[in-house]
């Protein structure tokens, strides 16, 4: 959506937090807006200087305070205007949410603006993507209840509006207890998560995992009635029913559509304040669908035109590509839901998942309903994927990769964002696994590393070896630079807990290449050498790097069977596509050749 900036005055600035709005200035609309976005604004009003503004006005689309900016609201659900200009403030949104992030936007606009700061702004925005979130959907440790409350804040800064909660590992949400209500403290914790959605313009989706042991009669119907009753009760107004990864009865997709198209009748539209279901089906993924058994064909014929229906793409974890999204509208009669398996890491639990967010399409995106990230189980290290995601949902077309990587990994960490930069561009692709999903890692070093080898492999000894060498080694210099930084940071103490192991790891493959490299490096040198030069200085006892490669190696081991003790991928793997590969060789060559 377009962004209008005129730059004409304005007299708006933060002020020492002393300055305050003494109830001097009166906003029109503040009955009828939405309560979070007044609550939001009059705490800014509090903090900024307001002599110069003589009106405030706040609402959305119909009502009587913004009408007169009728035509200046964008026509997108959550959607806004902000004008600040001539004494005046007016902040309208195409719905409550948009007037939230209207009030967001401005006080980003004032932030960045010092006191005094004379700038007068219009703006106008409004999201590509209708639903744009998270689906807590993998298995594994599901995220702890302070982490989730923590997504959701992060959720509104991203203006993501939609959190899925279906953690595979809930045994409420899924069997074996999915019929039974959430003992007090967990239903207590789930009560808190929707209210702090809730403020955050986020619909809190509570997911259930019905299928494998379903029994198609009238008795589960009325246990999921019963279950989505007590969640409603809980200030759950939002419900999904997935029925992926199950075999036998379950999967029969008239049934699944019947049980919708019943939870639809009997709860949804009773309810009256309770969203379109969504539900995820059983083939999720292209290739796991077989058009001639018509699963998805019935599915889209017989469900409720209101529920929506979620898709992985052409695989499990795949890109999303506008030939996918054609294809599967055409055997569901509507847009799809993207499920988006990354950065989840639940099928590669010993890596990290780092990188930038790209492979989704520009183009078609009319073709989705909702788009929602599934992360891994570190909820703190799948900010950097989710806040991207966020930038690409709210439009798709201006979407760039790299931009949003780095704004990411700045905000996560502020002081000590280049070391964290670091270590995500060498910790982001997952090795090969049965879903050849594969992403980009060590773009930066991947060329000369290829070329180190291949010259050093071949004898060459020459001044393009010693310098290719000598770049690799700046690179593992600053691998450790980073690891041992990112160690003793205090910038984000959550991520570095979630990153510990990996760090501790990750500095010794920096140690090691730097042996390694520096060894090669030496050996060219001392042979380059003419007979009476003097080589001292490059000479290096071998044995001893020999044997500082062993023990790190050992230390290595230790780590990899000491963290990360999960059944399916355990230990801890750094670097897996081009930097361990590099050491691996090298060092082969090195050792063997002397
Ligand atoms: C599961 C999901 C899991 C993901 C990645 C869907 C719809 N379901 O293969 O829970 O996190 O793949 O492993 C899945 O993706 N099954």
């Amino acid at each position: 959506m377009k962004r209008i900036f005129l730059t004409l005055f304005m007299s708006l600035g933060v002020t020492a937090v002393t300055a305050q709005n003494s109830g001097k200035v009166s906003v029109t609309g503040a009955g009828e807006a939405d309560p979070y976005a007044l609550e939001a604004l009059e705490a800014l009003l509090d903090t900024i200087d307001t002599d110069g503004i003589r009106e405030v006005y706040i609402g959305e689309r119909g009502d009587g305070s913004v009408s007169a900016w009728l035509g200046k609201i964008p026509s997108a659900a959550d959607g806004f205007y902000v004008a600040v200009g001539d004494g005046r403030v007016v902040v309208a949104g195409s719905n409550g949410r948009g007037t939230l992030y209207g009030v967001d936007e401005l006080a980003r606009v004032v932030a960045a603006h010092p006191a005094g700061a004379a700038e007068v702004f219009e703006t106008a925005d409004a999201p590509r993507i209708a639903s744009r979130g998270v689906v807590e959907g993998f298995y594994g440790t599901p995220w702890s209840h302070k982490a989730r409350l923590g997504q959701l804040d992060f959720y509104r800064m991203c203006r993501m509006n939609t959190y899925i909660y279906g953690p595979k590992d809930d045994p409420y949400h899924s069997s074996p207890h999915w019929r039974e209500p959430y003992p007090e403290r967990e239903a207590a914790q789930i009560a808190e998560l929707a209210d702090r959605a809730r403020r955050n313009g986020v619909d809190f989706v509570w997911a259930v995992h019905p299928g494998k042991d379903i029994r198609w009669d009238g008795n589960d119907l009325d246990s999921l009635l019963c279950k989505f009753s007590q969640m409603y009760d809980l200030g759950v107004r939002s419900f999904a029913v997935f029925f992926d990864d199950i075999s036998g009865d379950g999967t029969d997709p008239k049934r699944q559509a019947e049980l919708l198209n019943a939870l639809d009748r009997r709860f949804v539209k009773v309810k009256g304040d309770v969203a379109p279901l969504i539900m995820c089906p059983t083939e999720y993924n292209k290739s796991w669908s077989d058009p001639k058994k018509g699963y998805l064909s019935t599915l889209g014929r017989k469900l409720d035109l209101s529920v929506r229906i979620m898709w992985t793409g052409d695989r499990v974890v795949s890109d999303i590509t506008e030939d996918g999204l054609r294809w599967i509208e055409g055997q569901i009669g509507r847009p799809a839901y993207i499920w988006w398996n990354f950065p989840v890491s639940d099928y590669v639990r010993d890596h990290m998942l780092m990188g930038r967010v790209y492979g989704l399409t520009a183009e078609g995106t009319d073709m989705m309903s909702g788009f929602v990230t599934n992360p891994m189980e570190h909820a703190e290290a799948s900010k950097a994927a989710i806040y991207s995601v966020g930038r690409y949902c709210w439009n798709p077309s201006a979407f760039d990769s790299i931009q949003s990587w780095e704004e990411a990994l700045c905000l996560l960490m502020p002081h000590d964002y280049k070391a964290l930069r670091i270590f995500a561009e060498h910790n982001s692709d997952m090795g090969k696994t049965g879903h050849k999903y594969r992403r980009e890692e060590s773009v930066s070093v991947e060329k000369t590393a290829a070329e180190a080898l291949e010259a050093y492999s071949k004898g060459q000894t020459g001044h393009n070896t010693v310098s290719l060498l000598g770049r690799m080694s700046g690179v593992f210099r600053d691998i450790v630079a980073a690891a041992d930084i990112l160690l003793q940071s205090h910038d984000n103490e959550a991520l570095v807990e979630e990153l510990r192991p990996w760090l501790m790891r990750f500095k010794i493959l920096g140690q090691e290449g730097r042996v390694v490299t520096d060894l090669a490096m030496a050996s060219c040198v001392v042979k380059n050498a003419g007979s009476d030069a003097d080589t001292t200085m490059w000479r290096q006892d071998v044995e001893l790097a020999e044997k500082h490669v062993e023990a790190l190696r050992c230390m290595a081991d230790e780590i990899d069977s000491t963290y990360n003790r999960n059944q399916y991928q355990p230990g801890i793997k750094c670097a897996t596509k081009v930097l361990q590969p590099f050491v691996d060789s090298l060092s082969v060559m090195v050792f063997e050749g002397e």
